[in-house]
């Protein structure tokens, strides 16, 4: 039975010698997900950002909603490999370029954190190329450590801030 539902984040900024653009790998890695891994139920679109950190080539970032019996170590391990299937190397600096990275945002369960996993995400309130496509399509999901919806959380991120004096 599918009883759970995640939020997950997907991004490249690498060139896959056989898909192609980071576009076209994002594209192939939701197609992957779906099926094998659980039935995705929402998909944004492929948004085009500028890298934060030390890389210098744009990401292409997507988020899906995705139902699925699978419990969160046992997601997070088939997320792992469905990265290993698309080539992604662990080497090189950690925020190397990277022909997919695939993030478990949020989750029905709600709080999840031990050595491997941590759920939510530690980072994602702080990351547009996360809150703007998952805004598209979970707006309402509640972040259950700061009680704020996606769409708060985003608002929150790029609200204009008064210049200081
Ligand atoms: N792990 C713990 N919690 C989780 C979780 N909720 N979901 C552990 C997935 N994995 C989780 O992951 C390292 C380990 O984190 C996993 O083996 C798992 O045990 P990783 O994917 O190798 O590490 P990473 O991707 O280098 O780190 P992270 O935190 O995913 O990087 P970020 O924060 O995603 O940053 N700029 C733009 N525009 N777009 C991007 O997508 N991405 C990054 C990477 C930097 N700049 C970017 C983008
Ligand atoms: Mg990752």
């Amino acid at each position: 039975m599918a009883k759970h539902l995640y939020l997950i984040a997907l991004g490249s900024n690498q060139r896959h010698p056989r898909l192609g653009s980071p576009r076209q790998v994002v594209r192939k890695a939701i197609a992957l997900i779906d099926g094998s891994l659980g039935k995705v139920k929402a998909a944004s679109a492929i948004f085009d950002t500028p890298p934060l950190g030390p890389s210098r080539r744009h990401y292409a970032n997507a988020a899906i909603v995705l139902k699925s019996k699978l419990g969160p170590r046992k997601m997070l391990d088939c997320l792992l490999a469905t990265e290993a299937m698309l080539g992604r190397e662990r080497r090189g600096a950690p925020w190397g370029a990277r022909v997919i990275d695939l993030d478990i945002v949020l989750w029905s369960g709600g709080i999840k954190a031990n050595r491997r996993l941590q759920i939510p995400h530690p980072r994602f309130r702080s990351r547009e190329f996360v809150l703007r496509p998952a805004a598209k399509i979970a707006p309402d999901w509640r972040d259950p450590l700061t009680g704020l919806n996606v769409s708060h959380l985003l608002a929150r991120l790029t609200r204009p801030r008064p210049l200081s004096k």
